[in-house]
C-alpha cells in the first residue's frame, strides 16, 4: 500500500486529492495546523466523512524541525505540497508571512525529504501567477516567467528550488503550473465562489447586491477535480518533470457572472455593482495556459466545460440555502 502525505489537505485541492488517493487504496496522511484539528468540524469540513480514513499530523510549514520529524516518522512514498498562502491580493504587511509560508515551507519540506526519504516523489503546486505579466498567450512550460505579485514570486522561487533539488540531488520532484481551478469547495474569497454564493443568496431573496472588482478581467478557469487527477498522474510517470495544467480558454469575470445568474433565471445587470475595493488592473495579455505537454505525455484531459463548472457551483450554493 502506497503512503501519501498531503500538505493543505483541508483545502479544495487537498480534499479532492485525498478522495482520489483513498479510492486508489493509498494510506493517506495530512499535515494540518493544530488549530484545524481542534476545530475539525469547521476547518476539516471539506473532507467530510473521509476524515476517519486519514491520519492527521499537526505541524507548521514555518517550522523546519517539526517538518523533518514528521517526514522521518511518516516516510511517505509520495508527498503532495499544496499548502500555501494562496490569495493573490495582499497587503504590504503580509509579504513576509507569504514568503515564509510559501517559500521556506517548500524548502523545509524538500530538505527534509532529501535527508530522511530521498526516494519519496514530490509534487509542488505552482501557479500561473509565476508567469505574471506576459508578452503572449497561451503560455506553456517554455514561456519566460515575470511574476507581478509577492505570491507569484514566492511560487516561482519555490519552483526553482524544486528544479534544483531534482537536478542537483536527484529527487523525483515536479511542479504543476496550475491555472485557476474551481469547484463547490472553492473558498469564498475567490471570485468564482463569491459570485455563485451571492447569486444563490439573491435568488433566495436573502440579499440584493453583488459587489465585484474588475468585470473585464480574464481568467483560464478549469475544474479542480480534473487538476487533481493531473497532479496525481505527474507522480506516476517514469521521469519527474514540470507541466502546465489549464483549460486553454479565457472567460471574463462578467461572463462568469452572467452564466451564474442566468442559470438561476436572473439578469445579473440588476444586481452587480463595481466596488473599487475589489479592483485589480487587468493584464494587457491575459493568462491562458497551453496544456499540450501534459495532454500528450500523460494523457491528461479535462472533463468539465466552463458552463458546467459554473452550474455545479451555483446548484451547490443554492442547495446549502435550501
Ligand atoms: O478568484 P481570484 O481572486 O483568483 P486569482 O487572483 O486569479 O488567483 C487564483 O488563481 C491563481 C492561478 O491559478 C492561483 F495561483 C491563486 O492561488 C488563486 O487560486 O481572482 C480572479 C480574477 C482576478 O482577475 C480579479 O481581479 O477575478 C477578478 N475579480 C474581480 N472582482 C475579483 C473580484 N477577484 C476577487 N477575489 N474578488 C472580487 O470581487
Amino acid at each position: 500500500m502506497k503512503r501519501a502525505l498531503i500538505t493543505g489537505i483541508s483545502g479544495q485541492d487537498g480534499s479532492y486529492l485525498a478522495e482520489l488517493l483513498l479510492a486508489k487504496g493509498y494510506d493517506v496522511h495530512g499535515l494540518v495546523r493544530r488549530a484545524s484539528i481542534e476545530d475539525a468540524s469547521r476547518q476539516l469540513a471539506k473532507l467530510g466523512p473521509l476524515q476517519e480514513q486519514i491520519t492527521f499530523h499537526p505541524a507548521a510549514l514555518e517550522n523546519e524541525l517539526s517538518l523533518y520529524k514528521l517526514i522521518a516518522k511518516v516516510k511517505p512514498d509520495e508527498c503532495y505540497h499544496l499548502a500555501a498562502s494562496s490569495f493573490v491580493s495582499y497587503s504590504f504587511e503580509e509579504e513576509s508571512s507569504i514568503l515564509t509560508t510559501n517559500f521556506s515551507g517548500t524548502h523545509f519540506l524538500l530538505a527534509s525529504l532529501k535527508e530522511a526519504v530521498p526516494d519519496c516523489r514530490f509534487f509542488f503546486a505552482g501557479s500561473s501567477e509565476m508567469f505574471g505579466t506576459v508578452d503572449a498567450a497561451p503560455q506553456n512550460e517554455a514561456t519566460p516567467f515575470n511574476p507581478r505579485s509577492i505570491y507569484g514570486i514566492s511560487k516561482l522561487a519555490s519552483h526553482h528550488l524544486v528544479r534544483n533539488y531534482r537536478n542537483q540531488y536527484g529527487l523525483f520532484a515536479c511542479t504543476g503550473i496550475l491555472y485557476n481551478h474551481e469547484s463547490p469547495r472553492r473558498d469564498f474569497k475567490f471570485v468564482t465562489r463569491k459570485i455563485t454564493a451571492q447569486a444563490a443568496r439573491i435568488k433566495m431573496g436573502l440579499d440584493d447586491t453583488l459587489y465585484l472588482g474588475n468585470l473585464d478581467a480574464l481568467r483560464d478557469w478549469g475544474y479542480a477535480p480534473d487538476y487533481v487527477q493531473g497532479i496525481w498522474q505527474m507522480l506516476q510517470h517514469d521521469v519527474p518533470d514540470d507541466y502546465v495544467i489549464a483549460s486553454g480558454v479565457n472567460h471574463s469575470v462578467q461572463e462568469f457572472v452572467n452564466c451564474a445568474f442566468s442559470h438561476l433565471g436572473l439578469d445579473y445587470r440588476a444586481y452587480v455593482k463595481v466596488d473599487p475595493r475589489f479592483y485589480r488592473p487587468a493584464e494587457e495579455v491575459p493568462l491562458r495556459g497551453d496544456a499540450s505537454k501534459i495532454r500528450q505525455i500523460l494523457g491528461w484531459q479535462p472533463t468539465k466545460p466552463f458552463e458546467a463548472i459554473v452550474a455545479e457551483m451555483v446548484d451547490h450554493d443554492l442547495s446549502l440555502l435550501t
